[in-house]
This record gives C-alpha cells, sequence and structure tokens, in this order.
C-alpha cells in the first residue's frame, strides 16, 4: 500500500485500464473488417522482434465479454479502448460504405460497460489506418484527402455512439472521446524512424521508400488538422446535445537536464518542444514552438490563418501518456529528439531507475510529477493521465507464478500513484483520470509479444488472462483512496 496518507480523491476523478484495438482484438478477417496498415506490417518478416502478428492477439473480438467482467472485477470506474477505423468502414473513405457489424460490435461492449457503470472512455484512432487510404492516396501524407476522411470516421462515430447516455439515464456518465493517440509516435515512429506502420524512411535498408527529413513533419501537421477538424464537428453538431468531453492525448516523458550546465538546460528544453510542444503548443496555445520552426526551417509546414484557427483551442482537456524520464545533453543529430542526447545514466555513472524490458523506459515518478507540473503551468487546463505503466524485464520468458509476482511493476505503481496524489493535494493540480497501461498483456507493436505491459498476464496458447499483483496492488489504492459519495 502506498505510504502516502488517505486523502479522497476528487469527487469525479475517474479511474481505469487502457487498450487499443489492434493490440488486442485479433480477427482482423472477420465480419466485414477492412484490412488496416498494420495488418500486412506486422506480417511481414523483420518488423517485429518475434515476427509474430496482430492476427489473434488477445482475441478480444471474441473474448470482450471476459474482459468486461475482468475490468468489473477490478472494481474501474472507466475503460479506454479504440476503434478500428476498418471495422466501421472497412475501405476508410468519405463515400464509402459503413458495416453494420463494426458498428454492431463496439455498440455491445458500450453497453456492456454502461451496464457494468464502467464509464466508456474512446479513442478514435490509435494507429491502425485503413490500408485502402494508405494506398489510394498515402493516408496520412495528404492533407486534402485525409482530413476529410477522418472527419467523416469521426462523425459516424458520434452518430453511432454518441446518444448513449441518453438511453442511460441512471448514470450521469459523459462518454468521453480521444480523437487521435500520440501524434508523435504516428509520425516519427511511421514515417521517420519507419519501425511502425507503414515503415516508411529514408533508410534503404529498412524501407524502399520515404523522406524521413520531410514527411514526419508534413504528416504530423495532417494529424492535427483531422483532429481539429472533427472536433469541430463535434461540438458544432453533437455537443450541443450529447455534452460529452473531446480532446487529444499526447505521449511525452519529462526531460530532464543532466547536469546545470547551461547549455543542457536549454537542451531540456528543446527535447520537451519536440516531444510534446509539436503538438500541444498549435493545439493549446495557437502555434508550432519557436525552437521547431528554427530546427527545420521550411521543412516545417506553415499553418494557413484559417487553420490556426481550427487547432487553436480544439482540446478540452490535456490528454497525457507519460512512461518515464530523459536526461538531456546538447548535442547529436537526431531531430526526432530535438537534437538532444538522451541518456538514463547520470554524471556519477548511477542509473535513474529501473530498467524496464524496452531500452526507452525506467522507473522516476519524480519525472512524472515534474512533467504534470510542466504541462498544468504552460497550458492550464485538466489534466487525464490516459497512459503510464511498465514492462517487467523477461517477464515474458519467465514461468507464470514469477511474472504474476511483479514487484517491478508494482514499485513503479507505488511511485506513480503516490506522486498523483501529491500532485492533486500538494501541487494543486487538476487531474481527472489515471489509466494505467494496459488491461492486459498484448501485440506490443514492433516488439511483438516480447514485451509486456499488462496488469493481467496472458498465456498466449490458451488466451486464459490471469490478474498479476500490480493489478491488485492498483485495485486496493483506488479502493482507498476513492471518494465513496461518488455516483456514477
Ligand atoms: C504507447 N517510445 O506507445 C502506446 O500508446 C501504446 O499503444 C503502447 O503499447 C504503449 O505506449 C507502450 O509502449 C509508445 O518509444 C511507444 O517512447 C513507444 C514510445 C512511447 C510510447
Amino acid at each position: 500500500m502506498s505510504s502516502t496518507p488517505y486523502k479522497a480523491l476528487p469527487k469525479d476523478f475517474i479511474w481505469g485500464f487502457a487498450t487499443a484495438s489492434f493490440q488486442i482484438e485479433g480477427s482482423t478477417d472477420v465480419d466485414g473488417r477492412g484490412k488496416s496498415f498494420w495488418d500486412d506490417f506486422s506480417r511481414t518478416p523483420g518488423k517485429t522482434l518475434d515476427g509474430r502478428n496482430g492476427d489473434v492477439a488477445t482475441d478480444s473480438y471474441r473474448l470482450w465479454k471476459e474482459d468486461v467482467e475482468l475490468l468489473a472485477q477490478y472494481g474501474v470506474k472507466t475503460y479506454r479502448f479504440s476503434l478500428a477505423w476498418s471495422r466501421i468502414i472497412p475501405l476508410g473513405g468519405r463515400n464509402d460504405p459503413v458495416n453494420p457489424k463494426g458498428i454492431e460490435f463496439y455498440s455491445n461492449l458500450i453497453d456492456a460497460l454502461l451496464e457494468k457503470n464502467i464509464i466508456p472512455f474512446i479513442t478514435l484512432y490509435h494507429w491502425d489506418l485503413p490500408q485502402s487510404l494508405h494506398d489510394r492516396y498515402g493516408g496520412w501524407l495528404n492533407k486534402e484527402e485525409i482530413v476529410k476522411d477522418y472527419t467523416r470516421y469521426a462523425q459516424v462515430c458520434f452518430e453511432a455512439f454518441g446518444d448513449r447516455v441518453k438511453h442511460w439515464r441512471r448514470l450521469t456518465c459523459i462518454i468521453f472521446r480521444l480523437t487521435m493517440n500520440e501524434p508523435w509516435c504516428i509520425s516519427i515512429l511511421g514515417y521517420g524512424r519507419g519501425v511502425f506502420a507503414p515503415g516508411r524512411s529514408s533508410d534503404r535498408a529498412r524501407s524502399s521508400e520515404g523522406n524521413s527529413s520531410t514527411e514526419p513533419w508534413i504528416v504530423g501537421q495532417n494529424v492535427i488538422l483531422s483532429h481539429a477538424s472533427a472536433v469541430k464537428v463535434y461540438r458544432e453538431v453533437f455537443k450541443p446535445v450529447q455534452k460529452g468531453q473531446i480532446g487529444i492525448t499526447l505521449n511525452g516523458d519529462w526531460q530532464m537536464p543532466y547536469d546545470d550546465n547551461p547549455e543542457n538546460v536549454a537542451a531540456a528544453q528543446h527535447a520537451l518542444d519536440v516531444a510534446i510542444g509539436w503538438f500541444a503548443d498549435p493545439i493549446y496555445l495557437g502555434h508550432y514552438p519557436p525552437y521547431m520552426r528554427e530546427m527545420l526551417g521550411s521543412r516545417l509546414p506553415e499553418f494557413s490563418e484559417e487553420e490556426i484557427q481550427l487547432v487553436k483551442g480544439s482540446s478540452d482537456f490535456y490528454g497525457m501518456n507519460t512512461y518515464t524520464t530523459n536526461l538531456c545533453r546538447a548535442g547529436g543529430d537526431d531531430e526526432f529528439q530535438g537534437l538532444v542526447d538522451y541518456t538514463f545514466t547520470r554524471p556519477d555513472g548511477t542509473q535513474l531507475g529501473k530498467q524496464a524490458h524496452c531500452a526507452w523506459l525506467q522507473d522516476y515518478p519524480e519525472g512524472f510529477r515534474s512533467l504534470l507540473n510542466y504541462l498544468w503551468n504552460r497550458y492550464h487546463l485538466p489534466i487525464y493521465v490516459t497512459e503510464n505503466g511498465f514492462a517487467v524485464k523477461d517477464e515474458g520468458t519467465m514461468p507464470l507464478e514469477q511474472a504474476l509476482n511483479d514487484t517491478d511493476r508494482i514499485h513503479y505503481f507505488e511511485g506513480t500513484t503516490s506522486v498523483l496524489l501529491q500532485a492533486i493535494h500538494e501541487d494543486g493540480i487538476d487531474i481527472r483520470a489515471y489509466f494505467p497501461w494496459s488491461l492486459l498483456d498484448n501485440f506490443e507493436w514492433a516488439d511483438g509479444y516480447v514485451t509486456r505491459f499488462g496488469l493481467t498476464y496472458v498465456d498466449y496458447n490458451t488466451q486464459k488472462r490471469y490478474p498479476k499483483q500490480s493489478a491488485h496492488f492498483l485495485t486496493k489504492v483506488f479502493y482507498f483512496h476513492s471518494n465513496s459519495f461518488t455516483q456514477y
């Protein structure tokens, strides 16, 4: 149990676990689903660490009722999941037909959650673009087409799922919506480093197509515009009746100067500008960070006056996905990190925190608190922590008993939940939600299934789910701190 003394969480605070469609659903070719660009990408030899793909994942398209039971057993107030665009509109485009089976699947899921008093917290796009949009016109690279197609997709979802609250008067809940998950990852990992679908990159050993010096910045802008256009439609057409909240969620880790050398202090801000400010500054402040323009010159697209009007203020809250902290040193030639070198090794040779299974993650809760303060002071909006989690080193090769006793993950969440309470009660930050990643071990993108982020262990031979100790830990923490008078 956390050492933080008991203090109730704010009345409307919600917590729950998060997942994403392609990472859990499987059943990629049933009930009329069209291909997403992760289907073939993940099937291509060399694209995932273990050579495995998303065809089955955690089989949640078939086992979703079990997942809902599990959520209820954990006592969550909310569940963050994403919709697969290509289940809803198999070919993706604005003139393409809607698939009733796709609507039905998510509709049933939403109803089942509401039945258990669990608030659906929906992400419209968590990286699984319909393959056909990529093939037809280059997907995210094509502003004229993608903004319109994404907006129509969003509109179909608002129509199909947004009114549910009306039928559930018993609950005073609102179905929250996120337009996009982590535009930095969409742009940089998909079109810069080429490690995520569609795998475009200047590195010809990796990809025969792509330009890492221009495409990520174009894609980033098109993602921002698509998000903002969908929000405009929501606010004008749906919000007056549905009353929902809508916003975007950004990834971003705390960037801490390596030492007090002024160059390294400046480098940490540059790293924040590229990791977070690239998206957050236009959306919340109405312009790109000056450092982005300085670094990229004309390679960073301009917004027209009309576009920036659309973009500025287009998120009702700050959606925050965060995992770790980097120590920043000026230098290096990696534009995707703002020409900053990252390390976890302090000047005295010690490590910042416990190493996770993936190279980019160490456990450092103090950084989480600094980042919450930075975002609150810079953007002044309520914060929804929509992802936060840890993959225990070598968990995938441990015997089950050992994997379930996930002390490193518990340690991570002891730190982050204590910080969450301190940030709310001592720093006065308006934090409204917390979603540990993830409900289940699942398809961890380019890592395949070797890296496990789940609070629930999945045996991929049987698809049996086993709660890990960390799930019990989190359930207890939130039960202990929750305001018992809260009604949902
Ligand atoms: C997020 N990085 O991705 C995603 O939203 C999830 O789908 C994913 O499973 C989870 O974090 C764990 O990885 C990230 O390299 C992928 O810094 C890579 C990075 C950060 C977030």
